[in-house]
């Protein structure tokens, strides 16, 4: 709201109706006809208006204006602020901000100062931001990448990824962990472990899956190609099953050696509270667990580990959690 000169105006109550115009554009943009109309009408009863409003009273006489609007208008008379549209901004900010945390690859950080540079918009991101790969693959697929799918095409996907393996590597172990693996109705990607328990054919398996998915046309994007973790392998990308009106879905496919498989099984598994909980639980008997294997003998000064701890056998998820003296968890039911 632009405030006009005293010259051209008449208008004593300018320091309202700049508020109440501010007012009716959020009512206009929720949809709130009817309530930007009330306002509107009150702008123009107040821009007449021979006075500058002193009083409740004054308010409420104006044609038009019932009590509610009479707050709003005493309100701004006392305080120079609307309580309402400054929570209308903060929260328009805050769903812009929202907006852009969710492209892949942007955080909150990101969020803001996108926002900061103006944009408002995943238009405004895609035409002025200076955006990474990671992100614009996040933005071309915003709305694929925040549904959720549910479970059944989830199974088809590891069906896919475990075919694929299987003919590589006969024998092989590849499953879906994640939400799927705790039941959920819905996930928000795949999450696919691939061992092999002879131990070694998980050796040169990551790039050849990855290269035989690629060429199936299954994988549409790449988001991180090889994420080195120890002995472990991690691709996170984008995937689509063959056939009409399918999605884009995130998948994630780690490969690991057979010797880590039921560590990364239970971290992949999760949930993420539980997995804090583990390990909390394990720091607490001086053993360290992680996504390769549970330490025990661990050494720590402060936070900081002196000595690594020696691993201990961990066959199965029931032996990591039976190390960790806590009764085992089936899938469903880690998810608090
Ligand atoms: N994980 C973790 N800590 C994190 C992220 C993940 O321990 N910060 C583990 C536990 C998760 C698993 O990895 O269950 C898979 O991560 P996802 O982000 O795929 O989460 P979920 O599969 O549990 O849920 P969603 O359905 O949203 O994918
Ligand atoms: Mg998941
Ligand atoms: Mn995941």
């Amino acid at each position: 709201c632009t405030q006009s000169s005293k010259m051209m105006s008449e208008n004593l109550n300018e320091h309202i109706t700049c508020k109440l115009e501010e007012m009716v554009k959020k009512y206009k943009s929720t949809s709130d006809q009817w309530r930007a109309f009330g306002y509107q009408k009150a702008i123009q009863v107040l821009r007449k208006h021979p006075t500058q409003i002193s009083s409740w009273e004054e308010a409420r006489a104006l044609p038009g204006v019932g009590t509610r609007l009479a707050d709003k208008i005493w309100e701004i008379a006392e305080s120079g602020e609307l309580r309402k549209l400054n929570e209308f901004n903060a929260d328009e900010d805050i769903k812009v901000i929202e907006l852009f945390t969710n492209v892949w690859g942007a955080g909150a950080h990101t969020a803001r100062q996108w926002f900061q540079q103006g944009f408002r918009t995943l238009d405004d991101l895609h035409t002025k931001a200076k955006l990474t790969h990671q992100q614009k693959i996040g933005l071309k697929h915003y709305e694929d990448i925040l549904d959720r799918m549910p479970r059944t095409e989830a199974a088809a996907i590891e069906q896919v990824v475990r075919e694929a393996a299987e003919f590589l590597a006969p024998g092989v172990i590849a499953q879906c962990c994640g939400s799927y693996r705790r039941g959920k109705p819905t996930c928000g990607d795949v999450d696919v472990l691939v061992t092999h328990p002879d131990g070694k054919s998980h050796k040169g398996l990551f790039s050849k899956l990855l290269a035989k998915l690629k060429e199936s046309g299954i994988l549409t994007d790449d988001l991180v190609t090889a994420e080195d973790n120890g002995n472990q392998k991690k691709y996170l990308g984008v995937c689509r099953l063959p056939g009409e009106n399918q999605k884009h879905r995130r998948i994630d496919i780690i490969v690991v050696p057979y010797d880590e498989y039921a560590c990364a099984l239970v971290y992949f598994t999760g949930s993420a509270h539980l997995n804090r909980s583990l390990r909390l639980l394990a720091k607490k008997s001086g053993m360290s667990l992680s996504e390769h294997s549970l330490n025990t003998g661990v050494i720590r000064k402060g936070n900081e580990k002196v000595f690594e701890g020696t691993p201990l056998p961990t066959p199965t998820e029931e032996s990591v959690f039976r190390h960790l003296g806590v009764p085992y968890r089936p899938p469903e039911e880690r998810d608090h």
